[in-house]
């Protein structure tokens, strides 16, 4: 049974759900989270999502790179780790199994950014799917699923039926129309809010569909709807931050859809924040990131 309700975004609604900081806290309280993300044309990505990740509050993050991918994390993000996987043409099987080894102890798992649409990391993808399926509730890292993660499953029948429990997708129109099999995901936002609730309940995933005006749906039928566009997100790589944000929050704690509402939300805002400096044109992804936690003390 689906309760249907609506909730418009704002500070107010978000400043509530934000993880407290206690004065006794260590990185372990904050969670860890892993990315499989990054392949040669899209680097960027799993720097810009990791980062983000750290920027707002998560306690690890981890990249699970190939070593040929290695030195360019390794001299742009110093702060994380890395799980070192097999090169992309190897068996999908070890290249899971090096993965799925690595995620005790974590509490989410990003897959997507930049990864690329290989027969091989689709393999891959599923491999870790199923471990991630064999998991108890409790140790199994929270899922979060974003662009080439969500084209490579595009491609398959029941797609959904493959994800675990409390998982939050992050699509594009363009990704959310390969997801629905070709439906063209465009019109008022009363359709796309249609769209986004009844795909959430039917696929039983929390779902964010991006755009100017970004919508939240869980399968319950709750949605939240954030009404704040800023056209200087507009811009490569805005995506990747987005799902970095909403793993932080995941690793901190919170719920899938309220950890989806926190990102979307202040993504928005810290893009405000900045547009009110330098304008609407010319914002690079990556000057986002030493915003946020400002972001964050300015939402109220
Ligand atoms: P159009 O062109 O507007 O008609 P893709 P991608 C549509 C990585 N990145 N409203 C669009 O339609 C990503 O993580 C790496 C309506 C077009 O058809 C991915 O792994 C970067 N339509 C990979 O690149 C920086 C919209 O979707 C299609 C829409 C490919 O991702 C860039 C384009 O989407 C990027 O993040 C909207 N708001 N938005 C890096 N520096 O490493 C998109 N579409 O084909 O999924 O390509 O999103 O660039
Ligand atoms: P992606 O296409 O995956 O890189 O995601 C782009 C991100 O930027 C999403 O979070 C969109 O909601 C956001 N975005 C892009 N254009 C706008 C806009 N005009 N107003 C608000 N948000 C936007
Ligand atoms: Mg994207």
């Amino acid at each position: 049974e689906q309760t249907i309700q609506n909730e418009m975004l704002s500070g107010k609604l978000v400043h509530k759900l934000l993880p407290q900081r206690a004065l006794n806290s260590n990185k372990g309280s904050f969670g860890k989270t892993m990315l499989f993300a990054g392949s040669p044309p899209y680097p960027g990505s799993a720097y810009l999502a990791g980062t983000a990740a750290a920027r707002v509050g998560a306690g690890l993050v981890t990249l699970a790179v190939t070593e040929k991918m290695l030195p360019i994390y390794a001299s742009s993000f110093h702060e994380a780790t890395f799980t070192i996987l097999p090169a992309i043409d190897a068996p999908s099987f070890d290249r899971a199994k090096a993965l799925n080894n690595s995620l005790e102890g974590y509490k989410v798992l990003l897959i997507g950014p930049g990864l690329g649409q290989s027969p091989n990391t689709r393999e891959t993808i599923l491999q870790v799917l199923e471990y991630l399926r064999s998991l108890p509730d409790e140790k199994r890292p929270r899922l979060v699923i974003d662009a080439d993660g969500l084209n490579n499953l595009s491609a398959l029948e029941r797609w959904w039926t493959l994800l675990p429990k409390e998982t939050v997708i992050t699509p594009h129109p363009g990704e959310m129309g390969r997801l629905c099999k070709g439906i063209k995901v465009s019109g008022g936002n009363i359709e796309r809010l249609n769209l986004t609730r009844q795909k959430a309940h039917e696929w039983q995933v929390n779902v964010v569909l991006k755009g100017t005006c970004t919508i939240i749906a869980n399968p319950q039928g709750q949605t939240r709807i954030n009404w704040w566009g800023s056209p200087a997100l507009a811009t490569a790589g805005t995506g990747d931050v987005l799902a970095g944000m909403i793993s932080g929050f995941l690793s901190q704690g919170l719920q899938p859809f309220d950890a989806a509402s926190a990102g979307v939300y202040l993504h928005t805002a810290a893009a405000d924040l900045l547009s009110d400096d330098v304008g609407r044109a010319g914002l690079l992804a990556s000057d986002l990131l030493p915003h946020l936690p400002r972001t964050i003390i300015e939402t109220a």
